[in-house]
């Protein structure tokens, strides 16, 4: 994963209107679907939603092939914040990478702090204040499911130190992926707010 958005940020990097290509930025977010493994049942849902998003890209990347294709074509059509729209779908995975993200930094922020208090401060940074209720209380509920820290080393294979160095590169790899994302919505005057 580290790898991958090491990749897409170089190419997002080398000028400022570079055109990602949708396969490209499909085919490095489908890597995430390992870290899922590693959370337990209680995250199935969170998994399922995420892996739909992809597929419906990757499903669009036959037809568009750059990501702003599909906002432009959204725009278009008054579609980009419609539910299962290409452009909403995008704006979702982002979200995804971001909570990722986050969710590395409170990890990394302290070896005394449990997965379940990294992930809750992560997603309530991220997500939850674009989630309904619902979707809040059972995302709280499943927090109490998630392994121990030691535990998810242990499956994903790493030790401390490995998982340490591995996440500092997603978090410096996202970044820019991330920002990428979010000017192709405000070039276009999309606000964020949703
Ligand atoms: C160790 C890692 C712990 C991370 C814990 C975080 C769990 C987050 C759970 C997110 C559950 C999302 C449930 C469904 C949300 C949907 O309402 C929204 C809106 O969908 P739409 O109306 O547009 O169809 N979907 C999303 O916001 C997509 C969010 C994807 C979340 C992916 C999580 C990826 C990272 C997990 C770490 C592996």
């Amino acid at each position: 994963m580290a790898e991958a958005f090491e990749e897409l940020s170089k190419l997002v990097k080398t000028c400022p209107s570079y055109h990602l290509r949708l396969i490209t930025f499909c085919d490095a977010c489908s890597l995430v679907s390992v870290l899922f493994g590693c959370l337990g049942i209680a995250f199935k849902f969170a998994e399922l939603e995420y892996v739909s998003k992809i597929r419906d890209l990757l499903e669009a990347s036959k037809t568009y092939d750059t990501l702003e294709d599909i906002i432009d074509r959204d725009i278009e059509n008054n579609t980009v914040r419609s539910a299962g729209s290409h452009s909403r779908n995008l704006r979702r995975v982002r979200q995804g990478l971001d909570l990722i993200r986050a969710l590395f930094e409170q990890f990394l922020l302290s070896d005394d702090f449990s997965l379940r208090e990294a992930a809750s401060a992560a997603y309530s940074q991220v997500c939850a204040p674009y989630h309904t209720w619902a979707v809040r209380t059972a995302v709280s509920a499943g927090m109490y499911a998630l392994p121990v820290r030691e535990q998810l080393l242990v499956r994903l294979n790493e030790n401390g130190q490995s998982a340490e160095k591995q996440m500092r590169r997603y978090i410096n790899a996202s970044l820019p992926v991330i920002a990428y994302i979010d000017e192709l919505y405000m070039a276009r005057n999309i606000s964020l707010d949703w």
